[in-house]
C-alpha cells in the first residue's frame, strides 16, 4: 500500500520530519510517500496562507493519482483543500485535525488542541464544529509558536509547548491533548509521558485512518458531492488545473 502524506506548505526540513512520524505508524508493507508543494507559502498560519496552499497541494493530488497513490494525508492542522483533494483523488484522504480530533474522542471525555499562533485558534474551533466533535473539545490554546520556529534545534518550542500542555490539563478539564500543527509531530510521545495523559499526533492519527480505510476497501463516496469535478475552462496562472 502506498500513502502519500503531504505537508502543505513548502517547508522541506517539516516534511522530513512529518514523513518520519507517518512511518512509525506504518504497517509492514505500506509505503509512506511525503512530499511538499513546489508552490506556496513556506508556512501556513493564517486564511490567506491556507487559500495559497490549496493549488500546489491539489497538484500533488494530482502527481499522486499518476503514481498510483492508494490514500492520502494532508499534513497541516488547517485541513486546507480536504474537500477538494477529495474530489480529485481515487483513494481516501484524510487530514490531521479531522484524524487527530476525532482520534482524542476514542481515548477520553474531552480534548484540547494545543496550536502555535493565537491567530488559528478560530480555525481550529470551526473545524472541530465540522467535525462534530465540538461538545468534546474543552480548548483550544496557543504558544504563540510560529510554526517555522519548531523547526529550529534547540529552539524553547518544545519546552513551551509542554507547559501549555500541562496548563490545559490542569485548567480546560481536559483528558487528552491533540497537537495542533504537524511540525509538532515528534512532540507527542514526550509530551504525553511527561504530563501523563494521551497526546494525539494528527499526522499518525491520519495516516493510521488513512491504512486502515485502504485495508477495508474504503474510499470516498463518488455518489454526488464528491464525484470528479466537471471539465471547465480556467484561465490564466491556474490554467494548467482545468480538468479534461
Ligand atoms: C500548521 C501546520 O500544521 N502546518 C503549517 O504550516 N501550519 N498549523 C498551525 N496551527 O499553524
Amino acid at each position: 500500500m502506498l500513502i502519500k502524506v503531504i505537508n502543505p506548505n513548502t517547508t522541506a526540513s517539516m516534511t522530513e520530519k512529518i514523513g518520519e512520524s507517518a512511518r512509525v505508524v506504518a504497517a509492514v508493507g505500506t509505503i509512506i510517500d511525503a512530499a511538499n508543494p513546489s508552490m506556496g507559502p513556506a508556512s501556513i498560519e493564517s486564511h490567506y496562507e491556507e487559500a495559497l496552499a490549496v493549488p500546489g497541494l491539489l497538484e500533488e493530488i494530482a502527481k499522486g493519482e499518476q503514481d498510483g497513490v492508494d490514500g492520502y494525508v494532508i499534513a497541516c492542522f488547517g485541513d486546507p483543500g480536504l474537500d477538494a483533494a477529495r474530489e480529485l483523488a481515487s483513494g481516501p484522504v484524510v487530514a490531521i485535525a479531522e484524524a487527530g480530533m476525532k482520534v482524542a474522542t476514542y481515548l477520553g471525555r474531552g480534548f484540547t488542541v494545543v496550536t502555535t499562533l493565537e491567530r488559528t485558534i478560530g480555525r481550529a474551533w470551526d473545524l472541530a464544529a465540522h467535525y462534530g466533535v465540538k461538545n468534546a473539545c474543552r480548548g483550544v490554546r496557543a504558544c504563540e509558536i510560529p510554526v517555522l520556529q519548531l523547526e529550529i534545534p534547540g529552539s524553547a518550542a518544545r519546552a513551551v509547548i509542554t507547559a501549555e500542555c500541562a496548563r490545559a490539563v490542569a485548567e480546560d478539564g481536559c483528558d487528552v491533548i491533540v497537537l495542533g500543527c504537524a511540525g509538532m509531530a515528534d512532540l507527542a510521545v514526550e509530551i504525553s509521558r511527561r504530563i501523563g495523559v494521551p497526546v494525539v499526533d494528527g499526522v499518525a492519527a491520519a495516516t493510521t485512518m488513512v491504512q486502515s480505510l485502504v485495508s477495508m476497501g474504503l474510499t470516498t463516496s463518488t455518489r454526488c458531492e464528491f464525484a470528479p469535478p466537471r471539465a471547465k475552462d480556467v484561465r490564466g496562472l491556474l490554467r494548467d488545473f482545468a480538468l479534461t
